[in-house]
């Protein structure tokens, strides 16, 4: 896959980021002993069932069962089924080698109403997989809130209630209790930035709000809820716990200083918001600017509690920003700028293999040399049924190849990074655009429910097989891939 660079200035991170230190392909350069290969799932996306066995709804429960929320009119009443056939799913990642599994728990399928009463059998599906897993040989890395908050405490507020700091923690204890010894690695929130964004600033996601003067405070409140629950798991936890955020380098379209203040206010608020916090305490300067009279007036003392050491960040890498003044749509007024020449996956988002090292090594740069997984990345791209059976994705495997490659340019160059996790295991519910997006290395027909290894499936066990050794340069391309 050849991507035009349009845009050779240096990414726009946190301000001039100086890419000196990148030391370029070492191509030959392996993956590490002890390098962890995964695949990762969220709950609400695969599991189905969401009300079986007790069960409370939550956010995405609601959501999409509001007409006009899913693009598909999709619920997630079925999605992959695999709250029944989890089983299946398990032989299916032994079949592809995975040394790590990345889920999600439904906070309401183990507390109903979010706080106080236990739901045993909701515990219990979490202890039974996460066994499967483990006489799999299959490591688990937890992520206790991916987006499904439960329905019971959005009605008392949600990530609007400061309150939600210690709901979080409640829960959190309840699984650290149940399952630490079961689990090699908890993420606190995935994401956090497309739970402000989306639900509360833009309303594309659940709960569905819209308001300039909620986002700030969502944000807030789901990094006060992070911090609460590494607290508690200082306390009562064995393993590791980390943070799980999504990040992409932006650019500026042009040097207009127009351009180039859109894309740092950009920057401040999807890279920095949630990291500068965590590891400094304090939130980049753009944002009390862009909000203006929305922000709020944040308590010194919560900024200095959300700085809690964490074992690991999680990073979810897809694509890059291009950025564009555009006063229409504040707070960040900046608008993404479509790359001629570029590849773009269904998503419409721009393949950009290199903003991977870069975004690797612009956490080093900034906060210093902190453990890194990559817990997510792969592509939403259309596949193509073969006649014998199986799928053909060529744009996927590229995808995958390019941005293999490029992690591990990154370890050459420094990066701690321990890990890989493909997004995502399954084809599965992609949110509102219900399943009309197909991110999964496992083909699922959502009639049937049979899963068919894709083409890009068969290339992620061979590099998990070769521990990388198959993305060397001399190594044959599949055919059909760009
Ligand atoms: O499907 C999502 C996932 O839930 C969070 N990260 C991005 C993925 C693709 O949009």
């Amino acid at each position: 896959m050849v991507t035009a660079d349009a845009s050779p200035e240096p990414p726009f991170f946190g301000g001039a980021f100086d890419m000196t230190s990148f030391s370029g392909p070492a191509d030959s350069h392996p993956f590490p002993d002890g390098f962890v290969w995964g695949a990762a799932t969220s709950a609400y996306q695969i599991e189905g069932s969401p009300l079986a066995d007790g069960a409370g709804p939550s956010t995405w429960h609601r959501f999409t069962h509001t007409p006009g929320r899913v693009l598909t009119g999709e619920t997630g009443d079925v999605a992959c089924d695999h709250y029944r056939r989890w089983r299946t799913d398990i032989a299916l990642m032994r079949e592809l080698g995975l040394g790590a599994y990345r889920l999600s728990i439904s906070w309401s399928r183990v507390l109903p109403e979010g706080t106080g009463r236990i739901n045993a059998k909701g515990l219990d599906f979490y202890k039974r997989l996460v066994d499967g897993l483990r006489e799999a040989g299959i490591a688990p890395m937890v992520t206790l809130f991916h987006w499904d908050l439960p329905a019971a405490l959005d009605d008392r507020g949600g990530w609007l209630n400061r309150d939600i700091a210690g709901w979080f923690a409640e829960y959190a204890e309840v699984l650290f209790r149940a399952l630490d010894d079961r689990v090699a690695w908890w993420a606190t929130l995935n994401e956090p930035w497309v739970v402000s964004d989306g639900g509360y600033l833009h309303g594309t996601l659940a709960p569905g709000h819209a308001s300039p003067f909620e986002a700030p405070i969502a944000a807030h409140n789901l990094l006060r809820a992070h911090a609460a629950a590494v607290q508690a798991y200082r306390t009562v936890g064995r393993r590791e716990i980390g943070l799980v955020v999504n990040l992409e380098p932006k650019f500026p379209a042009s040097q207009s200083s127009d351009d180039v203040t859109a894309t740092a206010r950009s920057d401040a608020y999807m890279n920095r918001q949630f990291l500068d916090p965590v590891f400094l305490a304090s939130y980049p300067p753009e944002l009390p600017g862009m909000f203006g009279e929305a922000w709020p007036v944040f308590p010194a003392s919560d900024l200095d509690a959300i700085r809690q050491r964490v074992d690991f960040v999680g990073v979810n890498y897809y694509s890059r920003g291009v950025m564009q003044l555009d006063p229409s749509v504040p707070p960040e007024c900046a608008v993404r700028v479509p790359q001629p020449g570029s590849v773009y996956t269904e998503m419409n988002w721009e393949v950009y293999p290199r903003g991977l090292s870069d975004t690797l090594l612009w956490i080093k740069e900034r906060y210093g040399d902190v453990p890194l997984f990559i817990t997510e990345n792969g592509a939403a791209v259309a596949d193509q049924a073969l006649p014998g059976g199986g799928f053909s994705d060529p744009l996927r495997v590229a995808y995958l190849r390019d941005h293999l490659r490029a992690a591990r340019s990154a370890i050459a160059a420094g990066v701690d990074l321990r890990g890989y996790f493909v997004w995502s295991l399954l084809d599965n519910l992609e949110w509102n655009h219900g399943t009309s997006k197909r991110f999964g290395i496992v083909h699922v027909n959502f009639t049937t429910q049979r899963r068919t290894l894709k083409d890009s499936a068969h290339f992620y066990a061979e590099v998990i097989r070769t521990n990388g050794a198959v993305l060397a340069d001399d190594v044959a391309r599949p055919e059909g891939a760009c």
